[in-house]
C-alpha cells in the first residue's frame, strides 16, 4: 500500500518488563496495520520453535540450568537465526513487529550481574529497529497484573533490576508509552508512533544495523 514499488517494511520493537503489555500491544498493531493493508508479521523472541529456542524455553522454565554466559549467547544465537529471514521480509516490504530484541536480552544478562557491553557484542551486525517501543510500567503495578507464571526471571527484586538497565540503553530512537493507561491508549498511542515509523521506512530509511 501506498509508497515507491521497491519501498521497505519497517522494523518496530516492543520492549519492557514482564506484564507490560507487550503480547497485547503486537497483536493488535499487527491487526490494525494488516486492516489498513500493509503487509505486516508479528514476530517474538525468543523464538521458541527452533531448536536453540527449545533449550531456551527449558532454561525459562527451571527445566534446564545453563551458565549466565551461556543462556545469554543462546538468547543471541535465536536472533542470528532469524536476521537474513528478517532482512529478506523487510526488504520485500513486509513491516514486522516484534515482540522483545536484543534489549530484552542485554538489560535482562546485565541484571544478573554481565558486564554490559559484552552483553550487546553478540548483537552487533543484527537488523538495528526502525522504533523501539517501550512500554513502561513500575515492576509493582506489573506484577499485581496477575499471575507471574513461575518462569525464571518473574520475580520482583530481578524485575526492578531490568528497568534500570533498561533506563540506560534508551536512546533517540526510543519512545516511551505509560503502559499504566488503559488498553486502549496504548494501543492508540502505538499505532501513531508505528505509522508514522512505516511511513519514514517506505520513504526510503535505510536499514542499519546494531549497535547504534
Ligand atoms: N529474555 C532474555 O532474558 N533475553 C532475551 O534476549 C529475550 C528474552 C528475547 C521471555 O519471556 C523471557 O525471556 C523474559 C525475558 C527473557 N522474561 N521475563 N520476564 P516472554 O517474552 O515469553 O514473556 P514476557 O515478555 O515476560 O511476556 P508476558 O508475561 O506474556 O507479558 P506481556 O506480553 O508484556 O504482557 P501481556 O501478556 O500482553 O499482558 C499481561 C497481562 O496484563 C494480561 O493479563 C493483560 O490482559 C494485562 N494487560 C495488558 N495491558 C494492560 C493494560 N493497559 N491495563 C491493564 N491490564 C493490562
Amino acid at each position: 500500500r501506498g509508497g515507491k514499488e521497491d519501498s521497505r517494511g519497517a522494523l518496530v520493537v516492543l520492549e519492557g518488563l514482564d506484564r507490560c503489555g507487550k503480547t497485547t500491544q503486537s497483536t493488535r498493531l499487527v491487526k490494525h496495520l494488516e486492516s489498513l493493508g500493509y503487509s505486516t508479521e508479528l514476530w517474538r523472541y525468543p523464538d521458541r520453535s527452533t531448536s536453540v529456542g527449545q533449550m531456551i524455553s527449558s532454561y525459562l522454565s527451571n527445566k534446564s540450568q545453563l551458565d549466565d554466559h551461556t543462556i545469554h549467547l543462546l538468547f543471541s544465537a535465536n536472533r542470528w537465526e532469524k536476521r537474513s529471514l528478517m532482512e529478506s521480509k523487510l526488504k520485500s516490504g513486509t513491516t514486522l513487529v516484534v515482540d522483545r530484541y536484543s534489549y530484552s536480552g542485554v538489560a535482562f544478562s546485565s541484571a544478573k550481574g554481565l558486564d554490559i557491553e559484552w552483553c550487546k557484542a553478540p548483537e552487533i551486525g543484527l537488523l538495528a529497529p526502525d522504533v523501539v517501543v517501550y512500554l513502561d510500567i513500575p515492576p509493582e503495578k506489573a506484577a499485581e497484573r496477575g499471575g507471574y507464571g513461575g518462569e525464571r526471571y518473574e520475580q520482583l527484586e530481578f524485575q526492578k533490576k531490568v528497568g534500570q538497565r533498561y533506563q540506560d540503553l534508551c536512546s533517540a530512537n526510543w519512545k516511551i508509552i505509560d503502559a499504566c493507561s488503559t488498553m486502549e491508549d496504548v494501543e492508540k498511542q502505538l499505532q501513531e508512533i508505528a505509522l508514522d515509523c512505516v511511513k519514514t521506512c517506505q520513504e526510503g530509511k535505510p536499514l542499519s544495523c546494531l549497535w547504534s
